[in-house]
């Protein structure tokens, strides 16, 4: 087996792998077990990116794009069965199946890691396995936490140099002694049977048989079968949520499914906002706003994770440990949010977008005319009147964060930014009004354990179904589901007078024919207005049974065509329909026993005693 120090520059570099023993050992033992051809450590640079798109393109794993619209970009098609996270295969390994609850799937250890151990053997014959180190979170900062990922796709080490800060810098922090995550990944297409033959490669490698297994006590990830963004890119879901929120209730601070943002009122006052949104509920867009409202600004500071811990001065601390951007492409528009189609003006990687004959992309929701002839995300042809997505509705762009135009100057300063308010969010088209303040943190953990919403795309499974997504976690939370909501009703007993702000917002409520009622999108900054208001005291608030709800004016709804009668309905509140859903809540939580905190049994009864009061 040969082991060279970069795939792209090779040659003369010396053999130095690793000063680091434990590493070397361990990608040691990973190679006697899925047995590569060869071994790359990745370095991060420019011309290791160069060399895998390069060779990416000569394999047809990746089409370049039109370098004249999209320099340095490149398309990726998926096999069709590998288009989104498969959560019925995602696996939480503690020792005690209650340490990963019931909204995890569980298995014993010792039976997983046999598991693991047939399907990873010979698992790479005839492939490459790359060696990525890489950092969450600003290299060497405080909050930051590192990792290395080992994979067989080529396409996985070119997403990460977007996502994570990768390379030789971070190897050289676990060179120097730091702890650090280990995350193993094949997509399960061996190239070289046992007897020797050597089979063709495809264009989009995985395997029917798939496994997303997390150790949290041990804190080690596997992947195995699947090329597609959150089963294998282990930096993001599985380290930066599902490792980091085991690690976070252990060390005391919190992991999170949330967007980060910098909202600054037209006096020049600046207020920080953490948001959890379910997967493609419109975290990137809103991270990204353009307010309508004149002279609010907003800058982006992270779209999907955010890591959060209280700082010396007693507040809770926030930074995005991530380094680019994996957003939704479906829906990104020149309209609905013009910042993001900046950021992908080049060096991006698109996946399941469909291609314009002039080697651009395109996906529905970029322009609202569609392109007469496109070839869509399967590699077919495809015309307005197909009667099908030209892109998948989980396609994808993967670009670096400091490419966004509204990017915070400050975005990556390792000690983070402090948090004034923290939003809970979902899909639901009906009871949930626009916006609620919560009147207590318990209030506002309340909110944030029942958010419901309607499946998306994003994983796999029947899409617009309501499903409960307590915390946007659901997918995410890498232990006891209850046990969370302890941990942040502790954090907020910590925090106590200086803790955020809770407020819960849904844009995506309906009217009778179906339509949504709120325009959404930068109009959503009239929201953000409200929110800075009641930081400042300058705006008052009315108590409902679900919380609280701005006076009458107090929404600034100028310049919207909005009748009385759509405000209304936006912020009406059916008791009926209420406590049928905490009927549902209460189911919910039986599930969890006695691990439920009293303080979410006591918010459901005191919303009962205030709906029927
Ligand atoms: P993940 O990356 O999957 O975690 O999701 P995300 O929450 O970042 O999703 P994203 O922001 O990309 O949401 C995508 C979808 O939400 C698109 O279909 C958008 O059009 C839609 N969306 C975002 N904001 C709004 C809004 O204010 N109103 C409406 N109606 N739709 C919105
Ligand atoms: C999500 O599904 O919440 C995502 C995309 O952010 S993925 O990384 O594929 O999980
Ligand atoms: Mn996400």
């Amino acid at each position: 087996m040969q082991s060279t120090r970069s795939g792209a520059t090779g040659g003369d570099e010396s053999e130095r792998t690793t000063s680091s023993a434990r590493l070397l050992a361990w990608v040691d033992q990973v190679a006697a077990l899925t047995q590569p051809d060869s071994i790359v450590w990745c370095d991060g640079s420019l011309a290791e990116h160069d060399g895998l798109t390069r060779q990416l393109v000569a394999e047809g794993k990746l089409i370049r794009l039109n370098p004249e619209w999209r320099p340095n970009s490149f398309l990726a098609r998926t096999d069709p069965r590998d288009v989104a996270r498969v959560e019925d295969r995602t696996f939480i390994c503690s020792t005690d199946p209650d340490d990963a609850g019931p909204t995890n799937n569980w298995s014993e250890p010792a039976a997983m890691r046999a598991e693991l151990d047939r399907v990873f053997e010979g698992s790479m014959r005839g492939r490459t396995m790359y060696v990525v180190p890489f950092s969450m979170g600003p290299l060497g900062g405080s909050i930051s936490q590192l990792g290395v990922q080992l994979t067989d796709s080529a396409y996985v080490v070119v997403s990460m140099q977007a996502m994570t800060r990768m390379g030789r810098a971070a190897l050289e922090l676990i060179e120097a002694g730091a702890e650090w995550v280990p995350a193993v990944h094949s997509v399960g297409m061996p190239l070289l049977e046992h007897d020797g033959a050597r089979t063709d490669d495809v264009v989009w490698p995985c395997n029917d048989t798939k496994y997303i297994v997390h150790f949290p006590e041990t804190r080690e990830i596997f992947s195995y079968g699947s090329g597609y963004g959150g089963n294998s890119l282990l930096a993001k879901k599985a380290f930066a949520l599902r490792i980091a929120s085991v690690m976070a209730r252990d060390e005391g601070w919190l992991a999170e499914h949330m967007l980060l943002i910098r909202i600054t009122s037209p006096e020049g006052n600046a207020y920080h906002v953490a948001a959890a949104f379910p997967s493609a509920c419109g975290k990137t867009n809103l991270a990204m706003m353009r307010p309508t409202l004149p002279g609010w600004h907003v800058e982006t500071i992270g779209d999907d994770i955010a890591w959060l811990r209280p700082g010396p001065d007693g507040r809770l601390w926030a930074i995005n440990p991530e380094n680019g951007f994996f957003g939704v492409a479906p829906g990104t528009g020149i309209t609905t949010n013009p910042t993001a189609v900046e950021t992908l003006w080049g060096n991006t990687i698109f996946t399941n977008v469909a291609l314009r004959d002039d080697g651009d992309v395109w996906w529905e929701g970029l322009t609202d005319t569609p392109p007469a002839h496109l070839i869509d995300w399967r590699g077919e042809d495809w015309t307005p009147e197909s009667g099908r997505p030209a892109a998948h509705p989980n396609s994808r762009f993967t670009v670096a964060a400091a490419q966004c135009p509204q990017i915070a100057d400050d975005w990556d300063a390792p000690e983070g930014v402090p948090l004034d308010a923290i939003v809970f969010g979902g899909r639901r088209a009906t009871n949930v009004p626009l916006v609620t303040q919560a009147a207590s943190w318990a209030q506002g953990v309340f909110m944030g354990a029942t958010i419901a919403s309607e499946q998306t795309a994003a994983a796999e499974g029947p899409v617009g179904e309501l499903r409960r997504d307590p915390f946007a976690m659901l997918p995410f939370c890498g232990y006891n589901m209850a046990d969370y909501w302890s941990h942040w009703l502790k954090m907020g007993e910590k925090l106590g007078a200086n803790a955020p702000a809770m407020f819960r917002v849904n844009w995506f409520r309906k009217d009778e024919d179906g339509s949504y009622l709120w325009p959404g999108f930068g109009e959503n900054s009239r929201v953000l207005a409200w929110m800075v208001a009641r930081l400042e005291g300058t705006a008052d608030a009315m108590s409902t049974p679900v919380g609280q709800v701005p006076v009458d004016g107090a929404l600034e709804t100028d310049g919207l065509e909005m009748s009385e009668h759509q405000l209304d309905a936006l912020f009406a509140v059916d008791p009926e329909s209420w406590l049928a859903e905490c009927d549902l809540t209460e189911e919910y939580f039986e599930q969890f026993g006695a691990r439920v905190p009293a303080a979410l049994h006591a918010e459901l009864a005191s919303l009962r005693y205030h709906l029927t009061h």
